[in-house]
């Protein structure tokens, strides 16, 4: 590929930060609170909006509900357009309640199951009234114990809530449903892979597409096959990158393992599937314990850039004559040759192009917003129990 059109596919290149990411977590034996930290959403939205101004591909902001309830999102959807951002994906939380004890949407009572499918009948509602176009779904619904519900009626009653949510669907509105192999469920998880959430997805219709995060597979997974498998069906909707060392641990993306990153990056480029119109969302997931949340989400959307290109990189033809060929070695060494060059003075290049500072997280240290924000918030609010 020319460099010119790498350098197009990187300027399109649309990565979307998440508004939990910005506010204070934890493990499970301590949340460790920060300087700076956002009180509210607005403050979630304004850092999300320093993120997009410094690395200019982080145009939208991802919700939690009822996280990030306000009273009025017409001003929230308006704060966020005067900060040149705008709201992306609605999560919906179902996972928060006393009530979710035993499941929600699988819950053998209907009365909780009623209350859960009402829940994220009010986030397509948040979503009419944010513009969002995609309402993101991830159950944790699931069982401890060998028969401790019926697997197979959990589904039944999976499938019904799905089906109630996606007919309330606006035509140009998606249901995103994310899959993970287990936790807080540690026998049998109600959608614990893509395979579950593909034939979810497959039953309702072409709006329902699956959710790739990357934390959320068994050690080992092959990731971008999936990728493969689900762009070629196209029931790929959107990424949430983060990554793992054991399990759901929700680091900075591509921090562990960059040459993942970069395969997954990959099959993106060859599926056609970089350009924003072709509809996929990629987002961030992730939870900074111990270290500064806005320069951690740069290094995020940094690292997917440089992955991304990379993946560009690739040369295509001579990658295609290899495969052709069977020439196993030369196919291999198209691939680690795009991934062993140092895209680094090119992404910084292409900053400077286009008037931004070449070095995104030197020059959030210099700008004095994080000084600005200590100063001024006092009681940031701890992620998942948002003001
Ligand atoms: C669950 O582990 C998950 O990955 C889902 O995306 C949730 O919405 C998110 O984490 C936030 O806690
Ligand atoms: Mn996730
Ligand atoms: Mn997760």
């Amino acid at each position: 590929m020319s460099l010119d059109r790498i350098k197009a596919g990187l300027r399109a290149q649309r990565i979307e930060t998440p508004s939990w990411a910005y506010a204070n977590s934890g493990t499970r034996f301590k949340v460790f609170p920060q300087p700076g930290v956002p009180r509210d959403p607005f403050e979630k939205v304004a850092d999300a909006a320093v993120v997009h101004r410094l690395t200019g591909i982080a145009p939208t902001v991802s919700l939690h509900i009822p996280w990030d309830l306000v009273d009025d999102w017409t001003k929230l959807r308006e704060f966020a357009q005067e900060q040149s951002v705008a709201l992306g994906a609605i999560n919906a939380n179902v996972f928060q309640d006393e009530d979710y004890k035993l499941g929600s949407v699988t819950h053998p009572d209907p009365r909780v199951r009623r209350k859960a499918t009402d829940h994220l009948l009010d986030c397509v509602d948040v979503m009419d009234a944010t513009g969002s176009q995609d309402i993101k779904l991830w159950f944790s619904d699931g069982t401890n114990y060998p028969g401790q519900d019926d697997m197979r009626s959990r589904q039944d009653r999976l499938a019904e809530a799905l089906a109630e949510v996606y007919r309330r669907l606006g035509g140009d509105q998606r249901m995103l449903l994310e899959y993970k192999l287990f936790e807080p469920a540690f026998y049998a998880t109600d959608v614990p892979d893509w395979g579950t959430a593909y034939a979810h997805c497959l039953e309702l219709g072409p709006k329902a597409q699956v959710v790739i995060d990357t934390g959320h597979h068994a050690p080992g997974t092959n990731i971008e096959f999936i990728v493969a498998f689900l762009l070629r069906q196209r029931k790929l909707g959107a990424f949430d990158f983060n990554s793992r060392f054991y399990a759901d641990d929700d680091l900075m993306a591509g921090a562990a393992d960059p040459f993942q990153l970069f395969r997954i990056m990959y099959e993106i480029v060859r599926g056609g599937a970089l350009d924003p119109a072709y509809g996929i969302t990629f987002m961030l997931d992730q939870c900074h314990n111990i270290e500064a949340k806005i320069p951690a989400i740069l290094r995020s959307v940094l690292n997917i850039q440089e992955a991304t290109a990379k993946a560009l990189l690739v040369d295509r033809d001579v990658l295609g004559a290899a495969q052709q060929s069977g020439d196993v070695l030369a196919a291999n060494a198209a691939l680690m040759d795009a991934f062993n060059t140092d895209v680094r003075p090119m992404l910084a290049q292409l900053r400077a192009d286009d008037g931004r500072d070449p070095d995104p997280i030197a020059a959030y240290h210099r700008s004095g917003y994080f000084e600005r924000i200590s100063a001024d918030r006092t009681g940031g609010v701890q992620a998942g129990w948002g003001a």
